[in-house]
């Protein structure tokens, strides 16, 4: 009976023994390239359910040549894309990464990747964390994508 107290008790005390949970990933979107197409966009809300501000430094993926934090952002009257050297995430506040604001670039697949394949993103933290996220690549709807065939994309 102690002896399990004891370690219940390690358990709890010691970080590197618990699974850490940085970030709490919601609506992950990775919509679906056409075959042979170099960039990939990945969508998703970050909350952070900490009492510290996070990070993130750095972005990197075994299934793609590089990843880049981007800002979309229209620079007199042109949309551009404005790369990132971080993404902050106040404590209990959430970021937002959707189509013409916050998005992550995956640069050059290793591969086709094709509704339904996973794909992993490792978030390194200024604090020397790291964080492994397992998503999935999901075609885009039929409707719209019609839509954006006939150039009507968006309305
Ligand atoms: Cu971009």
């Amino acid at each position: 009976m102690f002896k399990h107290l004891l370690f219940t008790l390690l358990f709890l005390l010691s970080p590197n023994l618990q699974a850490k949970e940085l970030l709490q990933i919601e609506r992950p979107w990775i919509p679906e390239a056409p075959p042979g197409a170099s960039i990939m966009a990945a969508y998703m809300s970050l909350y952070n359910p900490g009492n510290e501000l996070l990070v993130i430094e750095r972005i990197d993926s075994p299934d793609f040549k590089k990843v880049e934090m981007h800002l979309s952002k229209e620079v007199n009257g042109i949309a551009k894309m404005l790369p990132q050297k971080s993404l902050k995430i106040p404590p209990k506040a959430k970021r937002q990464l959707k189509p013409g604001s916050y998005h992550l670039m995956l640069i050059k697949p290793r591969k086709w990747f094709r509704n339904g394949e996973p794909i992993n993103i490792n978030l390194h933290f200024s604090n020397g964390d790291k964080q492994s996220l397992n998503l999935k690549v999901k075609k885009p709807s039929t409707k719209k994508t019609m839509k954006c065939a006939t150039g009507k994309c968006g309305r």
